[in-house]
Order: structure tokens, then C-alpha cells, then sequence
């Protein structure tokens, strides 16, 4: 394959801790799969033989990377935003029986094939702007063969597109039907069937855990834990989202790469994740669509420079978004996350976030060649524009996904 010059461009390469780490007049040498050089577009002169891309003054940055979805599901839930609209809360619906389990219903109740089908619009509108690497959490099997099902369908998507997908074990994403009032007897089964069956599938390559009190108990996530340890996985949570259950102390202490939500988690318990390298996932879309208004610790995730990422939690209740550009919107609107910290959110944080931060996130040499061309040329109009899409190219792994339809020559 001939390498690849890009010249004339800006980069955000989101490399170092913090800001966009800007360059301007510059050039980006991808040879295979991996970024080669980095310099300016003087010293590219000197460069023969590679395929030159004049981006002719546009903004170039990472790949995006959507660190927490729930993409793969069965049905919708509109009804309930019907419901929610006329007052019941997202947690008295799930207590009589919907939420979370009426995707369950219907995701039992579909094919392998249906859900593909079902995913493929929400997964190529990502795609669209610029996202080469997501992840994807089962969750709404609750079932051996439910949740093996969900985690081949995000496999197989990671076939199908020319796109990173990490899948996650999310087996205790909520109590089926068939355990009720025997929660400790379904966690015993996430522990010793589903877990260890999907895992020996090469179908896992993180587990995480609801601790909520429509979820799980810390106690009950620690067993979880202590199996996908042994099994030598990462850890993961989803924390904090509705009230404070001390779940992000627990999984931090555990050395989780990430807890996420964290709407309810105190500020002072903030430095333990300082402690244990755990970024801090934060995820406005469904904090705009349960109409939240307890806000993230945000000031002390700064104060303890803890990494934050941002995600859309792509899912059928509490966040039903497909763009990750509107959520870096959100994050600086809804909460006040600057422009910059957003981007780093949906790059290198979000690498962090799934453990792959030494081989995408950022712009740099030996770093997967993983980048979006945009039409733009400051970083902050990705945040700043709404129902715009300005990505017009998109390399994953050294090759084109999308070429750039223009100032492309040899
Ligand atoms: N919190 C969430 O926001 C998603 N899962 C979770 O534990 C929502 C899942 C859903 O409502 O279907
Ligand atoms: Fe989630």
C-alpha cells in the first residue's frame, strides 16, 4: 500500500494533557495501518513517493470514538417518552416492569439477524461523522444465549463496517423476569455461566455492572468483578446515574478503567478515581432526555485532573441519540465542558476510557492512522454547530472510509 502525505492542514491532535494541541501548516505521513511522521508541510517537501492529500488549510483530528453505547437492541420505547412526558419518571416506569426490560422483551424475542438489521441505521449515522471506534454493551439478554446473541451482532458489525468495535458484557444490566426477588441467584449465574461462556467466545472485552438502586448492589458488583478479574478483564460501571450508591469509590478501588454517569457522585469522592487512573464517562444525552438537573462534579473532576470522556450511551430509554457531534454539543452546553474538553471526551479520553489509548485517540506517530478531515477549520465548531455535519473524509486504520472529495491529488 503507498503511504500517505497529508499536507496543508491543521491538526488537533489531542496529543499531550491538555487543549487541542494545534499545528498549523501541517503534514501527516500514514504509511499501513499506523501514523509515520508528523512535521510541517515545508519539511513534506522533501517526502517522495507518497500519495499526497492537499487538505488545502482543513482541520484534521483523531478518529472519534464513542466509548459507551448500547447500540444493538431490539424494539423502541417511544411510548415511554410519551409516559415520561405526561410525569412518570424513567424509575417508576422500569419498577412496573418496562424500561430496561421491555427492550429485554424484545430483544429475546429477535432474531441475530433483525438486530443487525436493526442496528445498521444507527450505527452508519455514527460512521457518518467521523466515529472509527465504539463500543458496544450487551444488556438487554439477561440470559446466556440472549446476551452471547447481542455480543455477536456488535461483532459481526465490527466485520461489516471498516470500524473498532470493543464489546462489553453488561449480563447485570437489570434483574429478569424469570430471577425476581432472587437477585443474588442471577448474579451467581452472570458469574459462573453467562460471564465465563460469553468470555471463552472471545466475545468480551470489558464487563460492567448497573449499580443503582433499579440495578445492583455494590456487594453484588464486587462478585461481578471479582470474576472478570480472574478472567483478566477490565472493569467498568455504570455509577451514580440516579443516586449515590458509593458504586464509582468501589470500582475505582478495583482500578476500573471507567465510571460512568456519575451525575450523583460527591465531590469529595472524586480523588479516588485520581488514585486509580479511572477516567470519569460522562453521558449528557441522557441526562437531557430524564430532564436531570443534579450535574456531574465537574469542577472537581478538574481540580483532580481526572480524564473525562463524553459519550451519547447510544440506548432505546434514556438516550435514544445516534450523533456524537450533538453530544459534544451537549457536553458544553449542558454542562459546561469547554470546546476542547469535549473533543478530547470523543478522542484521547475516550481511548483512555476503553483501554486503548496507545493505539488511537491522538495523532501521533505510531498511533493507528485514525482521522477525520473536516470541512472546518477551528475545533470548537464541532461543538458549536447543531445538525451540521462537516466530516468530509475519514481514514481507519490507514485506509480510506471515506476519501476527501476534494483538493485530493498525486
Ligand atoms: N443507564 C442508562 O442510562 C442505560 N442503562 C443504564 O444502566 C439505559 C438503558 C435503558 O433505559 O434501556
Ligand atoms: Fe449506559
Amino acid at each position: 500500500m503507498p503511504q500517505t502525505l497529508f499536507i496543508n492542514a491543521r491538526l488537533a491532535t489531542l496529543s499531550g494533557d491538555s487543549g487541542y494541541a494545534l499545528i498549523d501548516d501541517a503534514a501527516l505521513l500514514v504509511g499501513d495501518d499506523k501514523i509515520e511522521w508528523l512535521g510541517s508541510t515545508e519539511e513534506a517537501r522533501s517526502i517522495a513517493g507518497a500519495e499526497r492529500v492537499d487538505c488545502t488549510g482543513r482541520l484534521i483530528t483523531p478518529g472519534l470514538i464513542d466509548c459507551h453505547t448500547h447500540l444493538v437492541y431490539g424494539g423502541d420505547r417511544a411510548d415511554e417518552f410519551e409516559l415520561r412526558l405526561e410525569g412518570a419518571s424513567y424509575q417508576e416506569i422500569a419498577q412496573q416492569g418496562g424500561g430496561i426490560l421491555s427492550t429485554v422483551h424484545a430483544t429475546r424475542a429477535a432474531t441475530e439477524a433483525e438486530l443487525l438489521v436493526q442496528a445498521i441505521p444507527r450505527i452508519e449515522q455514527l460512521l457518518a461523522e467521523g466515529v472509527t471506534t465504539i463500543e458496544i454493551k450487551s444488556g438487554y439478554g439477561l440470559d446466556r444465549d440472549n446476551e452471547i446473541k447481542m455480543l455477536r451482532v456488535a461483532q459481526r458489525l465490527g466485520k461489516i463496517y471498516p470500524l473498532r468495535v470493543q464489546k462489553t458484557f453488561l449480563g447485570a444490566h437489570a434483574l429478569p423476569p424469570e430471577f425476581e426477588g432472587r437477585a443474588d441467584d442471577y448474579i451467581k449465574e452472570v458469574c459462573e455461566s453467562m460471564l465465563p461462556a460469553a468470555q471463552a467466545q472471545g466475545l468480551v472485552d470489558a464487563v460492567d455492572i448497573f449499580i443503582e438502586s433499579i440495578g445492583f448492589s455494590v456487594a453484588q458488583a464486587e462478585r461481578v468483578f471479582a470474576v472478570a478479574t480472574g478472567l483478566g478483564l477490565p472493569l467498568k460501571a455504570h455509577v451514580e446515574q440516579l443516586s449515590d450508591q458509593g458504586g464509582a469509590v468501589m470500582a475505582a478501588g478495583r482500578s476500573a478503567l471507567s465510571v460512568d454517569h456519575i451525575e450523583y457522585l460527591q465531590a469529595n469522592d472524586v480523588a479516588h478515581l485520581a488514585a486509580n487512573n479511572t477516567v470519569a464517562v460522562l453521558l449528557p444525552g441522557a441526562f437531557y432526555v430524564l430532564r436531570e438537573t443534579q450535574l456531574p462534579p465537574i469542577e472537581a473532576l478538574r481540580r483532580h485532573q481526572i480524564p473525562m470522556a463524553i459519550a451519547t450511551d447510544a440506548n432505546p430509554g434514556s438516550s435514544p441519540v445516534n450523533s456524537l457531534l450533538l453530544i459534544l454539543n451537549m457536553a458544553c452546553t449542558l454542562f459546561r465542558l469547554t470546546p476542547a474538553e469535549a473533543l478530547r471526551g470523543v478522542t484521547i479520553n475516550a481511548a483512555k476510557a476503553l483501554g486503548l489509548d496507545k493505539q488511537t485517540g491522538s495523532l501521533e506517530v505510531g498511533k493507528q492512522a485514525d482521522l477525520v478531515v473536516w470541512d472546518i477549520d477551528r475545533p470548537s465548531q464541532l461543538a458549536y454547530q447543531i445538525g451540521i455535519n462537516s466530516c468530509a473524509g475519514v481514514m481507519q486504520a490507514g485506509n480510506w472510509r471515506k476519501p476527501l472529495a476534494t483538493g485530493a491529488a498525486t
